[in-house]
This record gives structure tokens, sequence and C-alpha cells, in this order.
């Protein structure tokens, strides 16, 4: 396949960057944190979508190398940015389930932290519920190892998994993000199961984050069922790395 023979070489010819988009909190406007976003844009093929890559890439078994780099860059980045006077920010990113079952992840990231001179609250890290249940176990000592250094750990796509409900409970989370198909449908009766979700998340210490918003009202909706966070084109597309500074500024 045409794209595998390109993603072998991509990490080393440099073709990956990371974009960045923010997570705004509702009721003041503030930044919450800037989610990272993998962008690969091959001189052959064009720029491919990490929902076709990333898949081949664990198939590959190149994600160890290709996540490893992701946790690196994002660390200097927000290093960078915090060593410029934004100290308390943090960077959101996404773990592949592959990536996480390794049994030095841990390790790892303490080493990035330390590498970059970061605390752990500069961090946060986005697995999906079906990474955390294969082995509910071992999934929650790592949690609990990575939430000691401060590091918070947040629920990504929720809602779209199959054991949802039941499963919240038993795992060591911090945020809980709403995929977007509920934030999509939430006109009408759609906006019931949104408001059940953050009060689930309430019930449990959980801070919420819409994803996806893409208009004015929706952004009024959440904010009227007390979602703490919002992500989403309503707010700021994805960004390149170089311009996160002045949004930055922007939202001081
Ligand atoms: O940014 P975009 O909507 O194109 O992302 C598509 C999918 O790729 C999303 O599910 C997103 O979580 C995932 N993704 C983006 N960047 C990364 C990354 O660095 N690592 C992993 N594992 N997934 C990513
Ligand atoms: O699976 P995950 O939640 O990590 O996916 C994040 C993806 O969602 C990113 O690739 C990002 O480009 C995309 N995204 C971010 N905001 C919006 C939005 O408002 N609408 C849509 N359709 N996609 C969005
Ligand atoms: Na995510
Ligand atoms: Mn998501």
């Amino acid at each position: 396949l045409k794209i595998e023979a390109q993603l072998l070489g991509a990490l080393e010819r440099g073709e990956f960057q990371l974009h960045y988009q923010p997570l705004i909190e509702l009721k003041s406007g503030r930044i919450h944190s800037l989610e990272c976003l993998l962008r690969w844009v091959s001189p052959v093929l064009g720029a491919v979508s990490p929902a076709t890559f990333i898949p081949l890439a664990e198939e590959r078994g190149l994600i160890v190398e290709l996540g490893s780099w992701v946790l690196r860059q994002a660390a200097e980045h927000v290093s960078t940015w915090r060593d410029a006077g934004h100290t308390q920010l943090c960077v959101s990113v996404n773990i592949s389930p592959v990536q996480f079952e390794q049994p030095d992840f841990v390790a790892l990231v303490e080493s990035i932290l330390g590498e970059y001179h970061l605390p752990g609250q500069a961090l946060l890290l986005e697995l999906t519920e079906g990474s955390l249940i294969k082995d509910l176990a071992a999934s929650n000592v790592k949690l609990a190892q990575l939430r000691a250094r401060g590091i918070r750990i947040g629920l990504d796509d929720f809602g779209t998994g199959f054991s949802s409900l039941s499963y919240l409970r038993q795992l060591q989370v911090d945020i809980l993000k709403i995929d977007r198909s509920f934030i999509s449908a939430m006109e009408g009766e759609g906006s019931a199961f949104v408001q059940m979700i953050v009060q689930l998340a309430q019930h449990l210490g959980l801070t919420t984050v819409a994803e996806g918003i893409e208009t004015h009202s929706q952004r009024v909706v959440l904010t009227a069922l007390n979602c703490e966070i919002g992500q989403g084109y309503l707010f700021c597309r994805p960004q390149p790395a170089d311009a996160i500074p002045f949004l930055l500024r922007s939202h001081q």
C-alpha cells in the first residue's frame, strides 16, 4: 500500500507536525489547555488524516515511536510557552491504546517531564474507554502512578463505547470529554443525554468537556447545563504551533 510505504520513513524525514486546539472554560472564556493534534503532510500523498494513518501506525508497530515523538515534541512546546510567561499552561496529548499498553509507558512519560523540567500539571493524557477497560486493574495501576505525579487523565470520545456508565465508576480519571456526536445531536431532546452525562460527571467529581462545539446556541445550552469546558470550531480551529503564542496572548 502506498500510504504504508510512505508512513514507514515519514518520522525520519520530518514530515509530522503538531497542531493545537484550545479547550475553553465556558464561564470565563479562558484557555484551560491545548489539545495536541498530529498532522502529516506527505510530499507524495499530500495531507493524510490521523484517522487514516494512526490505525496503520498501530498495525505496523510504528505508533510507539511516533507516540513518543508526539509526547516529547508537545513537552518541548509547552515548556517554551510556560517559560514565555504562560506559567500554568497545560497540553493534552492523545494516547493510543498500543502506546498505553507498553510496560514502560509511565517511565517514558516521567522521563520526558524530567527532560523538560515540567511538573505533571503541564500534561493531560487523553485515553479512550476501550484502551482502559481491556485490563481494568492494570490500567488503574498506571493511571494512579501518572496521577500521583500530577498528570491529569481525560476520557476521550465519552459516550461512544458500549459500557460507559458501568465502567466510569471504576476508572481513575479526571476529565470526561463528551463526544462531539452528542453535541451535534443536542437540538431538542438530544440535550437530555448531555445533561445526564454532565450531572453524572459532577456526581463523580469529574470535569466535563464538550467536544465539537460549532454554534453559539450549543455554547449557550452547554453553559446552562453547567458543562465547564468547551472545544470546537466555534472557538478556534486547530492551529500550528507557530500560531499559539499569539493565541495565548489574545486570550489573557
Ligand atoms: O485532528 P483530527 O480530527 O483529524 O483527528 C482524528 C483522530 O486522530 C482523532 O480521533 C484524534 O484523537 C486522533 N489523533 C490526533 N492526534 C493524535 C495523536 O497524536 N496520537 C493519537 N494516538 N491519536 C491522535
Ligand atoms: O477523537 P478526538 O476527540 O481526539 O478528535 C479530535 C478531532 O476533532 C480533531 O481532529 C479536530 O480537528 C476535530 N474537531 C475539533 N473541533 C471540531 C468541531 O468543532 N467540529 C468538528 N467536526 N470536528 C472538530
Ligand atoms: Na482527543
Ligand atoms: Mn474526542
